[in-house]
């Protein structure tokens, strides 16, 4: 009789890790919501950037989208914070504890209609986060309202149709300061891994507007953020290629069409041009650009902007080594002597 085959081992990352161990509890959303597949994309990236989940901070607000750090990395830490308040939260976590990799995931709603005003302040301090917004140009858990980035003459289901203009997010972003701005889809799992892969590469803030279909409430025909509008209206800049500091295997590559970055820890991202004279690397360029889109009704996907240069928050405050949390409270506080001159100072 022949002897039945042993299964094959599970592949691991470099940590020795199966994909599972970066899973999470099973989803409760909508089958067929682009956020789904998002999450699977973060993980996988997490998983073959051999990124450690404890060292992980999964940060989110309110919304469908918002509940998806449920359904990936259950080892790392996690916290919902309220509708639109999750910069400050992740500002306060990231600003804690240096050695945490923060990660936000946000939805359209989230961060351009209630969370405007905390999301521009993360973007211009440049603070160490990949953030992610899950944009359905909708609020999928309240029954579908237009958000802020539904598109001038978008149309809901009932017909009714927006009237104003849309937040771009990456334009904003961009004029803000960010320092990694780029747009995907989650229909496109070879654009989005490998933007998702540079983005964790990255120090500072990045931040990814990922057009994501709310099948329920925002697939149909007058939607701009539809399967079907984003198979046709989808213009990507260039192809790109992702090769992290650990392989780096050396490729051929031809200098006038494509454009090599290199990340913070030494990885590079190379971006095969598809349109000619387009620098992610220039600011007013990559603004221009995406407002043309914008009035065309294209939707612009890639590496919009970057400088890999640029100091983050952490840098710019001057921080200590030690993560803030783990400083014993005789580096923290100052001794009674030092309290007692300062009253004295202001008497
Ligand atoms: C302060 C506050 N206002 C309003 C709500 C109701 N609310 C819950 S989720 C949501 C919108 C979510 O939209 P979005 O961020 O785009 O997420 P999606 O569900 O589309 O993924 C709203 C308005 C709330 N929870 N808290
Ligand atoms: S309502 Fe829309 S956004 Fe929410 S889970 Fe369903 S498809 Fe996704
Ligand atoms: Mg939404």
């Amino acid at each position: 009789m022949p002897t039945p085959a042993t299964p094959a081992a599970p592949r691991t990352n470099r940590l020795g890790l199966p994909v599972v161990e970066y899973r999470g509890g099973k989803t409760t959303l909508c089958a067929g919501c682009g956020h789904n597949a998002i999450s699977e994309r973060i993980l996988e990236a997490m998983f073959d950037m051999g990124v450690s989940p404890e060292r992980v901070a999964k940060l989110s607000g309110i919304g469908c989208s918002s509940k998806s750090p449920a359904y990936f990395m259950s080892r790392s830490h996690a916290f919902n914070a309220l509708h639109g308040r999750m910069p400050s939260v992740a500002t306060g976590a990231a600003l804690a504890n240096r050695e945490l990799l923060a990660l936000g995931v946000s939805g359209d709603g989230d961060t351009a209609s209630i969370g405007i005003g905390q999301f521009v302040h993360l973007m211009r301090r440049n603070v160490p986060i990949l953030y992610i917004v899950e944009n359905n140009g909708v609020y999928g858990l309240t029954k579908g309202q237009f958000s802020a980035t539904a598109d001038l003459g978008a149309k809901l289901k009932t017909g009714v149709q927006n009237d104003l203009p849309a937040i771009d997010l990456c334009t904003l972003a961009i004029q803000l300061g960010a320092t990694f701005v780029g747009r995907s889809f989650s229909g496109d799992k070879r654009q989005l891994s490998a933007m998702l892969k540079a983005a964790l590469a990255h120090r500072g803030t990045a931040m990814l507007d990922v057009v994501s279909p709310c099948v329920t409430f925002n697939d149909h025909e007058g939607s701009t953020k539809s399967y079907a509008y984003m198979k046709e209206h989808d213009v990507p800049l260039h192809e790109l290629n992702f090769v992290p500091a650990f392989e780096d295997i050396a490729v051929e590559y031809d200098p006038g069409t494509t454009l090599e970055v290199t990340m913070h820890d030494g990885s590079h991202l190379r971006l095969r041009k598809l349109e000619e004279g387009y620098d992610p690397r220039d600011r007013a360029r990559a603004m221009g650009r995406l407002m043309e889109a914008q009035a065309g009704g294209d939707v612009l996907t890639g590496v919009l902007f970057v400088d890999a240069k640029a100091p983050s928050f952490v840098d710019l405050l001057n921080l200590v080594d030690a993560p803030l949390a783990t400083l014993p409270e005789e580096r923290v506080r100052p001794p009674r002597a030092v309290l007692d001159a300062l009253m004295d100072a202001l008497r």
